[in-house]
């Protein structure tokens, strides 16, 4: 399947029906009044997450989306029907930016997840609504009002666990195919990867994580250079990251992949480099025993604590247990501490009513203050 994880999209939402001039007559009533009934409701438009869908594809062939429009009302005291919504399915991890690409309006996340994109228009007034004692036979109605539209991006950002960083032919499709089943391309040229891959880790204990191998960086990627940063927007939902350095190139010291990796890093988001990351010093089987030492004090020079680095081998597989194994206890750690954190919030927030900390409601359009331009570049 092709992967796309930006797309410009036009939304408009139904019109509201007309409402209905009508006067009652038959048999016994000639001047039965009027009788003409409301406009239905135009359909809106919502947003809701699949969680079977990973790309954005289908937008690249339908970029424009119509709620229909209220049925009319009718004589005798008939209001028009209500028109069907219309559902915009979307992958988990989307957000839906405004017209000018610059503020969030919706974060989708969770399954089945759901917000109102754009309103419909509410029906027209038949005359029966007009009638008043001054003017018993009006001949007016209302025309229905317009449903709202607007074009809006939709940027996927995709729900990994942890995210696989480093420059190109590192060897992080290999650690993909190495660590889960996924069959992510693996080639000795530069930029074989892409567009993000996702694999599945299964945990000891029955849980799985997943795993994004991201496109490789280079120096510059920040000015747009090779595959650009435009993918590291993938990596800032990812609770963990690897960096996969690879030990056994003769061209690029540790010292330099790492101060690379760094600086796009900083370009895009210094908060990606807050992140938990081990680091993998890959193709180790390359390597003798003074130099994998080498390797690895290069990595503590780097200010990488002991116990986060790994060397080994994803084609060989040596070292990768242990990192596995290390991989699995750092994430499970981790998850624990921003479960007890958000649950001292929320004990935080039950203990003092007047607290100004409101649970982030995730499918309300955010105030303007919270509004926060985030980078992104471009499509190439
Ligand atoms: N000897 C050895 N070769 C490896 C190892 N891991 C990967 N390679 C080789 O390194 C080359 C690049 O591997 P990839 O996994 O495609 O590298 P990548 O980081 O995904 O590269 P991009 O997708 O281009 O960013 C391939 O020829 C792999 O066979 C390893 O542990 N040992
Ligand atoms: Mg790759």
């Amino acid at each position: 399947m092709r992967f796309l994880d930006q797309a410009r999209i036009h939304l408009q939402a139904g019109h509201g029906g007309a409402g209905c001039v009508a006067f009652l007559r038959e048999k016994f009533r000639p001047w039965g009044g009027p009788n003409g009934g409301n406009g239905g409701r135009g359909g809106n438009i919502y947003a809701v997450v699949d969680p079977n869908l990973n790309t954005l594809i289908d937008f690249r062939y339908c970029q424009h989306f119509k709620a229909p429009r209220g049925e009319h009302g009718q004589g005798k005291d008939r209001d028009g029907r209500a028109a069907k919504d219309l559902v915009i399915p979307v992958p988990p991890g989307t957000q839906v930016l405004d017209e000018t690409n610059t503020f969030v309006l919706h974060d989708l996340v969770h399954p089945d997840q759901r917000v109102l994109l754009c309103q419909g228009g509410d029906g027209g007034l038949g005359n029966r609504s007009f009638r008043s004692s001054t003017n018993q036979a009006p001949r007016i109605c209302g025309e229905g009002y317009d449903g709202e539209s607007m074009s809006v991006w939709l940027r996927l950002k995709i729900l990994a666990d942890i995210g696989l960083i480093g420059l190109p032919n590192a060897g992080k499709s290999a650690m993909l195919r190495a660590l889960t089943s996924a069959k992510s391309k693996v080639a000795d040229y530069a930029f074989s990867t892409l567009y993000p891959h996702l694999g599945m880790l299964s945990m000891d204990h029955g849980s799985r994580l997943v795993l994004a191998d991201l496109p490789g960086l280079i120096e510059g990627a920040s000015e747009g250079r090779g595959m650009g940063t435009r993918f590291l927007g993938h990596a800032e939902r990812c609770r963990m990251l690897i960096y996969v350095l690879d030990a056994a190139d003769p061209d690029r010291s540790i010292a330099a992949m790492h101060k690379t990796i760094a600086v796009e890093l900083d370009e895009y988001d210094p908060a990606l480099r807050d992140k938990t990351a081990l680091v993998w010093l890959n193709k180790a089987d390359l390597l003798d025993d003074s130099e994998r030492s080498a390797a690895i004090d290069a990595a503590l020079d780097c200010g990488f604590a002991p116990e986060n680095i790994h060397c080994g081998s994803a084609l060989s597989k040596e070292g990768l247990p242990a990192f596995t194994e290390h991989l699995a206890a750092t994430f499970v750690a981790l998850s624990a501490l921003s479960a007890s954190a958000t649950s001292s919030v929320d004990s935080s927030v039950e203990s003092s009513p007047s607290s100004p900390i409101v649970p982030a409601s995730t499918d309300s359009v955010r105030s303007p203050q919270s509004l926060q331009p985030t980078p992104w570049s471009p499509l190439p």
